[in-house]
């Protein structure tokens, strides 16, 4: 059997509003899993009019963001986009943790599903292998929207 999940291919996404929130830090990544998300989405039946997104600067501020399409935009997922890369400090474990702990407590609070979007890689060659590349998560994330927001409906 063929590594990795299954997604159900008559997954379809009409009707359902999808937020999306962008990290800028590590841009060329972030935008290529942005586009991908996009295309998953439409691909899906997610119409452009349903996607409503916005970006910030670090993925420390993601779950904020988040927080910010929940209450304002009606959304009934949310997909998270960014990317650490562990640098020489202890930012990218403190920041790593920060934030999916933020998500968890984040969909639980609002009832709300929020996809875990976020690459911990250890060096750019595997964020962008995972990103731009030929394992780049952006479909899988946008399936896994789907299936959540319909299940949340
Ligand atoms: N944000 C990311 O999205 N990915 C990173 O790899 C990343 N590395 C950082 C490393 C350092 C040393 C600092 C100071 C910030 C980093 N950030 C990163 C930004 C962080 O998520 C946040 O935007 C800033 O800390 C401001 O709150």
């Amino acid at each position: 059997m063929e590594k990795g999940i299954h997604f159900d291919k008559t997954l379809q996404g009409s009707g359902l509003r999808v937020g999306i929130v962008v990290a800028r830090w590590n841009e060329e990544c972030t935008s290529a899993l942005e586009q991908q998300v996009i295309a998953g989405l439409s691909n899906r039946g997610v119409t452009q009019e349903d996607i409503v997104r916005c970006s910030v600067p670090g993925s420390y501020e993601l779950v904020h963001g988040a927080t910010m399409l929940i209450e304002k935009e009606q959304v009934g997922v949310v997909i998270p986009i960014g990317v650490l890369i562990k640098g020489e400090t202890m930012h990218f474990e403190y920041i790593a943790e920060a934030v999916s702990h933020g998500f968890m407590a984040l969909q639980l609070a609002k009832n709300i599903p929020i996809i875990f979007g976020v690459l911990t890689c250890l060096t750019q060659e595997q964020a962008l292998v995972r990103s731009v590349g030929d394992k780049s998560h952006g479909d899988a994330w946008a399936a896994t929207a789907i299936e959540m927001g319909l299940l949340a409906r």
